[in-house]
Parts: structure tokens; sequence; C-alpha cells
């Protein structure tokens, strides 16, 4: 299969859980590899470049950006925590990103924003692009914050992006939760596939989930992006419903779509 369609991507994120997954299945987007984290996460192979930089760093994520015809935006915190970190990462973070993007010329970018931008819908309610959000926490409103500032520098100067809103990324569901928001590895590939290689993407929301039987997200509005899921989370379903308790429904972490996190707290700096 012949996929490539740009010579250089930015991947951020790299050294985290979903930057070490996609580090090899990219290889058939681009020519060459650009993998940038803050944490040091080892040495460049062949057909990639190593750059490490702080988001936080506007003049460093210049440099990370430089020379990229699109950009993969994974880094940042991914869970509920401390606000500091989190407006550095993920609000500072995005607006150098964008400021970058702007200078360089960089025309499309796959954002990760999370389902916890819409954490507090119920779960027995299903919910498109179109419904507004209800972050569930500090971090959610900042992955509310990309998205809306993603929208703002396609409005403004023509950047696409997809925000991707990833239910829950990894090797297996964790628990009976992720059997409704659970998004393959491979899915995931083929989503950001399909974002960075779709003749017009604009500026879209699609939710970032394999074709699980029950869902709560309605990709309807994201049709035009082109994405067929190929995994389904079902298959765990008995195994998972081994080892887990049933939950109390009263709990609001069984109640509301964001799960645990609509608990985490106390906020703070
Ligand atoms: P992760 O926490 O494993 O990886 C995030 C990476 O970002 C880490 O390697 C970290 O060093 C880097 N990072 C954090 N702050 C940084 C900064 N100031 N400057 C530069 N790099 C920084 O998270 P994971 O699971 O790989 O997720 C990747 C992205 O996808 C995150 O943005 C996350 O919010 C989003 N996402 C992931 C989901 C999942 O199920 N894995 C679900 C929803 C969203
Ligand atoms: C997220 O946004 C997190 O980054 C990830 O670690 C999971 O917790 C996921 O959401 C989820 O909701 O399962």
């Amino acid at each position: 299969m012949t996929i490539k369609v740009h010579e250089k991507l930015l991947l951020t994120g790299a050294a985290g859980g979903l930057g070490k997954a996609l580090r090899e299945r990219l290889k058939v987007n681009c020519t060459v590899l650009r993998l940038s984290d803050r944490k040091d996460f080892g040495p460049a192979n062949a057909g990639e470049e190593v750059v490490l930089a702080d988001l936080a760093d506007a003049a460093a994520v210049d440099g990370i950006v430089r020379g990229v015809d699109a950009i993969i935006h994974l880094g940042g915190i991914s869970v509920e925590g401390p606000f500091a970190p989190i407006l550095q990462a993920n609000i500072l973070g995005v607006f150098n990103l964008y400021e970058a993007a702007r200078t360089h010329g960089v025309k499309r970018v796959v954002f990760a924003s999370s389902n916890h931008v819409t954490g507090f819908y119920r779960q027995n309610q299903t919910i498109t692009a179109d419904h507004a959000p209800r972050p569930d926490g500090l971090y959610g409103v900042s992955k509310a914050f990309g998205e809306d500032l993603s929208r703002l520098y396609f409005d403004r100067y023509g950047i696409e992006t997809a925000c991707v809103r990833i239910g829950s990324s990894f090797a297996e569901p964790r628990d009976r939760r992720m059997l409704a928001t659970w998004l393959s590895f491979d899915d995931l590939h083929r989503l950001i596939t399909a974002c960075l290689t779709t003749p017009a993407l604009g500026h879209s929301i699609v939710f970032g989930m394999s074709d699980n039987a029950v869902t709560w997200w309605d990709n309807s509005r994201a049709r035009h992006i082109g994405y067929r899921p190929q995994d389904s989370a079902d298959v765990f379903r008995d195994t998972v419903y081994a080892q887990t308790a049933a939950p109390d429904l009263n709990d609001p972490v069984a109640i509301f779509q964001g799960g645990g996190f609509v608990k985490a707290g106390p906020f703070g700096l």
C-alpha cells in the first residue's frame, strides 16, 4: 500500500503511549518523520529526525515546526491534574504550535483532542460534533481551548485541523466504560491517515473510536474525512466483564461519559 501524501510530518508527544504506537505506523504517511517530545526517547532511526522541545518554549516549537508539511499534535498533559502544567503544555503549547504553523505555512494539523471535552454528557446520550462542549475538568477545558484555537486559525489563516476527540486508545479496553470508548492503535492510525489525506478537511471534529457496538458518539458530521474503523472492543467484552465488578449506577463515574475524570480533583495549581 502506498499512502504517502506528505514529505515531512511532525509528530509531537512521540515519547508517550500513542507516540510509540504510531511511530512505525506513520512511516507509510511520509518520507521523513520528525519526532518530538520534551522527554528524551533515544536516537532517530532511518527516515526519522528527533528534535526535543518543550511545547511551552515558543522558539523551540518554531524550530520543530519549521520545514514540515503537516503536524500530528499529540504532545501535552494527557490526564486531569494541577492546572499549571496543563496551562503550559496544553494552552500555551498549542498556541505556540499554531503560531509556528502560521509562520512556516503549515496547512494541515491533526490535533489530539479528547472525549473529556464532552465528558459531562450522560452515558445514555448520543452526541454529535454539533453538541456544545461540556468538559469534565481542567484537562477537558484545555482540549476545548485547543479546538477553539484551531478553529480560529482555520477561519483567519486557512490552516485545516482535524480535532480528534480520542476515546480510550490503549492496546485493549481496560474496563467496562472502554467497551464504548475504545480506539485500537490500528484504527487510530487509519483515522489519522484519513485526516491527512482527505481532500477537503476544513476545521473538523471527529470522535476517535473503533467500531464498538455500544457508543455515545455519532460521527455522521465527519463523513467527509472518510474514516472507516475496522476493529471493535466487542471481542474483549466477555473478558472485561469477567474481570470487572458491575458498576454502581448511582455513581457519577457510571452516569457520565467522562467516567472517573468527572470526579478527579480537587482543582488547584
Ligand atoms: P502520554 O501522556 O503518554 O504522552 C504525552 C506526551 O506528551 C508525553 O511523552 C509527554 O512527555 C509529552 N509532553 C507533555 N508535556 C509536554 C510539554 N510541555 N512539551 C513537550 N512534550 C510534552 O499520552 P498519550 O496517551 O500518548 O496521548 C497522546 C495525546 O492524545 C495526548 O494529547 C492526550 O491528551 C490525547 N488523548 C489520548 C487518549 C488515550 O486514550 N491515549 C484519549 C484522549 C486524548
Ligand atoms: C484521555 O483523554 C486520556 O488521555 C487517556 O489516558 C484516557 O484516560 C482516556 O481519555 C479515557 O477517557 O479513557
